[in-house]
C-alpha cells in the first residue's frame, strides 16, 4: 500500500497523468473546432472510423457477437482505452526525453490528420482543427513537464533521468518556487476535465449542426402544380415474381462514389447556375418549395448495369423542371453542355438541349412521395429521362455550369467512360431465374424492358433456337418508364435457354451485339438457362 502511494506520487505516475492531459487537449481542441468544419470529418468520428478500419476481423466479429448492436460503443470504448494507455506512455517518455515527447504528440496529430483527410469528400481545410489541437497539446505537455522537472529530486524511481533537461529548466527558472505534487495533480486534472467538457461540447455542437436525417423526417413536401399522370391499370407483369413496377425507396439501387453519405441542411443548400449564361442564378431550397413543381414517374438506369442486371429502378419524382431554371439563366450561344457537380465533388456532363426539351428533366426533391432519401441525393438531385445516371443523375447537386463538351470533362469521362450516355434498349428476363428448375407444362416467363424516351413497343421471346415469339406487353405508363411483359411457355422436360429482346418506339430492335458496360453501356440479348423436370 505504502509502495503504491509512493509510486502514485512519483514521477512516472505524474508524467503519465501529464500525457493523458496533453492527449485529451489534442483531441478536445480538435473536436471543438472541428464542429465548425465538415460534419463527418470531425477528429473523433474520423479517428473512430480509422480505428474500426484497422480492427482485425476476428476482433470485430468478437465485438459484434459479444456486444451486439452496442458493438460500435464497445469499439469506441476500446479506442478510448487504447488512447489512454498510449497517452500514459507518451507522458513517461516525454518526461525522460523531451524530444521523444514532441515526436509522440506530432505522431498523434499526424494520425488524426490522416484519419480526417482520408474520409470521403473532405476538404484539405478540414485538417485545421487537428493541427490546432496538436499544437495545443504540445503546449500543455511542455507546461506540465516543466513543472514536473522542477520537482526533482525524486525519491526512488527515475531519480537520475533527464538530469540535463531538469538542470536546464532549473537554471532558466530559479526564481519561481517548485510546484507541489498536489498542485500538479490539480493542474493536470483540471486540464483533462476541461478537455472532456470541450470534447463533449464539440460532439453536441456537431450533432446539432448535422441532424440532417431528423430534419428530413419533418420536411413537408409541397403539392405539385402538375401531378403525375395517373398510372394505368395493368402496368405490372402478369408473371408472378417480376419486380414491382414502382421501386420502393429502400429497394432502389444505389450507385455513387461517396464512402459516407453527404449530409446537407436544407438551410445551407444552394444551387449556383453559372458559366455561359446571360444571368447567373442562385437557387435556395425555399425557392424550390415555392416554385411550380411537377411530378412524374421516371426509370433511372446505371451504365454499369450488365445485361440482365438490376441497376435500374422506377420512382415517382417531384421537382422543378430544369428547363425553367435554364430559362432564368439564359444560356449563351455556343453552349452545348451542363456540368452538374455534387457537394462531394462528383460531376456529370449532360447535353444542354436534353435539359431544355419537353422530357421534363428536373431538379428533384421528392421520391415516391417522400423527401429524397439521404443516399439518393437529399435534399436535391437531378433526374433526366433517357440518360444513364453517370451523365445526368447528380445527387446532392450544388452547381450547374453551362459550358461546352469541348471545354469541360465530367467525373467518369476522365476515367475511361463516354462523355454522353443515352440509355440502350434492354429487355430483362426476371422469371424464371437463371438455373431455376421448373416443372413441365405452363411456365410463366416475365420481366421488364426499357428504352427511356423512345418507349417499348414489342418484346419477343425465343426458346432455344426456336422462332422469336411476341410476349404480352403490360400497360405503358409513359415512354420514360420501363415496361413489363409476360410470356406463357409450354415447357418440355430438359435443359432450355430463354432469350428476350425488345423493340423501341423508333422500330429499332435491341441489338444482339455484346458490349461491356464500359464505355457507354452494356448491350446484347440476355439468355437464361433453366431445367424443366
Ligand atoms: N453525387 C453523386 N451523384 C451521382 C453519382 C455519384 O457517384 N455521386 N452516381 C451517378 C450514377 S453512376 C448513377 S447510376 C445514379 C444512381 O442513382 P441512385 O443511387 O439514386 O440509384 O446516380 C448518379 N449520381
Ligand atoms: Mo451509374
Amino acid at each position: 500500500m505504502k509502495k503504491l502511494t509512493n509510486w502514485l506520487q512519483g514521477p512516472t505516475a505524474l508524467a503519465a497523468l501529464a500525457g493523458v492531459a496533453a492527449a485529451a487537449v489534442v483531441l478536445s481542441v480538435a473536436e471543438l473546432i472541428g464542429a465548425f468544419f465538415t460534419a463527418r470529418a470531425t477528429p473523433l468520428i474520423a479517428l473512430g472510423s480509422t480505428f474500426i478500419d484497422f480492427t482485425p476481423p476476428w476482433l470485430k466479429d468478437f465485438a459484434i457477437a459479444t456486444f451486439g448492436t452496442n458493438d460500435k460503443a464497445a469499439l469506441f470504448a476500446g479506442m478510448g482505452l487504447t488512447i489512454l494507455l498510449l497517452a500514459c506512455v507518451l507522458g513517461v517518455v516525454a518526461y525522460r526525453k523531451w524530444a521523444l515527447g514532441v515526436a509522440g504528440v506530432l505522431l498523434m496529430g499526424a494520425v488524426i490528420v490522416a484519419s480526417v483527410v482520408t474520409r470521403a469528400s473532405v476538404k484539405p481545410l478540414d485538417a485545421i482543427p487537428s493541427l490546432i489541437g496538436t499544437v495545443a497539446g504540445l503546449v500543455v505537455l511542455r507546461l506540465l513537464m516543466t513543472r514536473l522537472w522542477r520537482m526533482r529530486p525524486w525519491r526512488g524511481v527515475a531519480a537520475d533521468v533527464a538530469a540535463d533537461v531538469a538542470a536546464d529548466v532549473a537554471a532558466k527558472d530559479t526564481e519561481r518556487p517548485a510546484t507541489t505534487r498536489r498542485a500538479f495533480f490539480a493542474a493536470s486534472g483540471i486540464t483533462a476535465a476541461a478537455a472532456a467538457i470541450a470534447a463533449t461540447g464539440g460532439r453536441l455542437l456537431s450533432a446539432a449542426r448535422s441532424n440532417v436525417a431528423q430534419a428530413r423526417e419533418s420536411l413537408q413536401l409541397p403539392a405539385p402544380a402538375r401531378a403525375a399522370p395517373a398510372v394505368p391499370a395493368g402496368v405490372q407483369s402478369a408473371a408472378r415474381g417480376v419486380t414491382p413496377w414502382v421501386t420502393p425507396n429502400n429497394e432502389f439501387y444505389r450507385i455513387d462514389t461517396a464512402l459516407s453519405v453527404p449530409e446537407i441542411n436544407v438551410q445551407d443548400w444552394e444551387l449556383r447556375v453559372h458559366g455561359l449564361v446571360e444571368q447567373e442564378v442562385t437557387l435556395t431550397f425555399q425557392d424550390l418549395l415555392d416554385a411550380e413543381l411537377i411530378e412524374s414517374h421516371v426509370t433511372l438506369t446505371c451504365v454499369s448495369n450488365p445485361v440482365g442486371g438490376n441497376l435500374a429502378g422506377n420512382a415517382k419524382w417531384l421537382g422543378l423542371p430544369l428547363r425553367e431554371v435554364l430559362k432564368m439563366a439564359r444560356p449563351k450561344d455556343g453552349a452545348d453542355m451542363v456540368l452538374s457537380t455534387s457537394e462531394d465533388g462528383f460531376s456529370a456532363s449532360t447535353p444542354l438541349e436534353v435539359l431544355q426539351d419537353d422530357r421534363d428533366a428536373m431538379l428533384a426533391i421528392g421520391m415516391n412521395g417522400e423527401p429524397l432519401p439521404l443516399e439518393h441525393g437529399y435534399p436535391v438531385r437531378m433526374v433526366v429521362p433517357g440518360l444513364y445516371g453517370f451523365v445526368s443523375a447528380t445527387k446532392w447537386v450544388v452547381d450547374l455550369e453551362v459550358t461546352r463538351f469541348a471545354d469541360s470533362k465530367a467525373y467518369w469521362t476522365d476515367r475511361g467512360w463516354s462523355e454522353r450516355g443515352p440509355i440502350k434498349t434492354m429487355a430483362r428476363v426476371e422469371v424464371p431465374k437463371s438455373f431455376a428448375q421448373v416443372p413441365a407444362g405452363k411456365v410463366a416467363i416475365g420481366g421488364t424492358a426499357w428504352a427511356q424516351t423512345r418507349g417499348i413497343t414489342k418484346v419477343e421471346v425465343q426458346i432455344d433456337n426456336g422462332p422469336w415469339t411476341e410476349a404480352v406487353l403490360s400497360a405503358e405508363a409513359s415512354v420514360v418508364t420501363w415496361r413489363q411483359w409476360s410470356f406463357e411457355w409450354d415447357a418440355t422436360p430438359g435443359p432450355h435457354y430463354i432469350k428476350a429482346r425488345a423493340t423501341d418506339g423508333t422500330g429499332q430492335v435491341q441489338t444482339d451485339k455484346r458490349a461491356d458496360p464500359v464505355p457507354d453501356g452494356a448491350s446484347g440479348w440476355q439468355s437464361v438457362m433453366v431445367t424443366v423436370q
